[in-house]
């Protein structure tokens, strides 16, 4: 037996202990897929205009060398750090990472085929594909507006764009049998007092039911909105708020509601808020990303809160109903390095929580022996989860934690 194995053999005893199943922790957590997002290689750059800065109050900040120059460099370094991630992974691309097949395709052009080598890529790497309406970054957004723009040919435009999207997950979903997330980001909103906050929000709307009109196969592909609080250039008003996309979900059921660790107050969670999605039996989509002081799309780590989240769907037992997903840039360190560390970091977090001894502490709960809860949740925090996570590396053939050398 290896030493990781020896060591894995002690910690399963020490979990069982506490009630908790080890094996079946890692049965579980190699199932749960989770969505890479591809943009920490290249800082968005894509394949449309490489050259073109990113625009809608995102900003990747850093000068590391590691950014991506072509294709081609993009490619390898993404399959780079794909090879350090154990478990059964997505990934989410963006529509600005077409192949144009040899002339400029304009955003309201883009088809299937300019996928193609992605379906071939994902089949090769074993992979479900999701997918990014890219509602920003491009001349026709320029003023901030996309979707909720007061100019009828801009909003068609985009219009058009997200329409093209939806048909594009639902190939990738038709092509690997399984769901493909379609995740809808506008960057629409004002730098400054906004008079009329509910005219936008009327436009958006209309959009939103022009783009999501035709029905689709749920099975294939699910179009989520994702809120957000402000942006750079965006502070004082954004169209589309939390509220607003939740009441839209929950009133035309046509689309699930994508939640961005960062797109909150900095005191509020996303852990406290998925049960009140969960209870009225919502899918919802997680963007999990780090944010230092504000949304400032910081590298995932394995702190708090991520634990916290992840705690959360497993006691909710909602693995097929939250569609979890990262989303960050950082160009300050090394981009492929970055790109894996993040996702390792979920899956920790996603193993964390696999193993806390849930029913214990809900039946400490329910009997109102709340010094119970409170240690055994303390308690769990000091058992040895690295053991069992070095052993799910080891079941995955994936470096442990000497990862690092393997990519850089
Ligand atoms: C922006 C949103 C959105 C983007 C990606 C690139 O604040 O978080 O998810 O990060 O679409
Ligand atoms: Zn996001």
């Amino acid at each position: 037996m290896t030493v990781t194995g020896e060591n894995y053999k002690a910690a399963r005893e020490i979990y069982a202990r506490a009630g908790v199943d080890t094996d079946e922790a890692l049965r579980l957590l190699n199932e749960i897929p989770v969505s890479i997002h591809c943009w920490q290689i290249d800082d968005l750059g894509g394949f449309e205009n490489p050259d073109r800065g990113l625009s809608g109050g995102i900003q990747a900040t850093g000068s590391d060398p590691s950014k991506a120059r072509t294709k081609e460099e993009f490619m390898t370094n993404l399959t780079k750090a794909l090879s350090v991630v154990p478990g059964k992974n997505k990934l989410a691309l963006h529509a600005v990472y077409l192949d144009n097949l040899g002339k400029f395709v304009d955003r309201d052009e883009i088809t299937p085929e300019n996928f193609a080598f992605w379906v071939e890529y994902a089949k090769e790497h074993q992979l479900g594909l999701d997918f990014n309406p890219t509602y920003f970054s491009h001349d026709k957004a320029e003023s901030n507006f996309t979707l909720s723009s007061y100019d009828p040919a801009i909003r068609e435009f985009w219009v058009e764009h997200g329409k093209r999207c939806r048909k594009i997950s639902e190939y990738f979903g038709r092509e690997l049998g399984q769901t493909s997330v379609n995740n809808h980001w506008i960057p629409d909103g004002y730098k400054d007092y906004t008079i009329d906050k509910l005219k936008h929000r009327e436009l958006l709307m209309e959009s939103m039911d022009e783009i999501l009109k035709e029905k689709i196969d749920w099975k294939y592909c699910v179009d989520s909105f994702e809120s957000k609080l402000f942006g750079l250039g965006l502070e004082s008003y954004t169209v589309g708020s939390h509220e607003f996309y939740s009441n839209y979900a929950a009133i035309r059921n046509n689309c699930i509601v994508c939640m961005d660790m960062g797109h909150f107050h900095p005191t509020e969670a996303v852990s406290s808020k998925l049960s009140s999605y969960l209870v009225f039996d919502r899918q919802v989509q997680l963007h999990v990303s780090r944010p230092v002081r504000w949304d400032s799309d910081h590298v995932v780590v394995l702190d708090d809160e991520l634990k916290e989240v992840m705690l959360e769907i497993k006691r909710q037992n909602a693995f097929d109903k939250v569609h979890i997903g990262t989303d960050y840039f950082d160009g300050s360190i090394n981009r492929i390095a970055a790109q894996a560390l993040g996702a390792r970091s979920v899956k920790k977090a996603l193993l964390y929580a696999l193993l806390e001894p849930t029913d214990k502490l809900k039946e400490y709960e329910e009997a109102d022996d709340l010094v119970r809860r409170l240690v055994y949740s303390e308690e769990h925090k000091a058992m040895p989860f690295g053991l069992v996570w070095e052993q799910f590396c080891e079941m995955n053939n994936v470096p442990g934690s000497d990862w690092l050398e393997k990519v850089l």
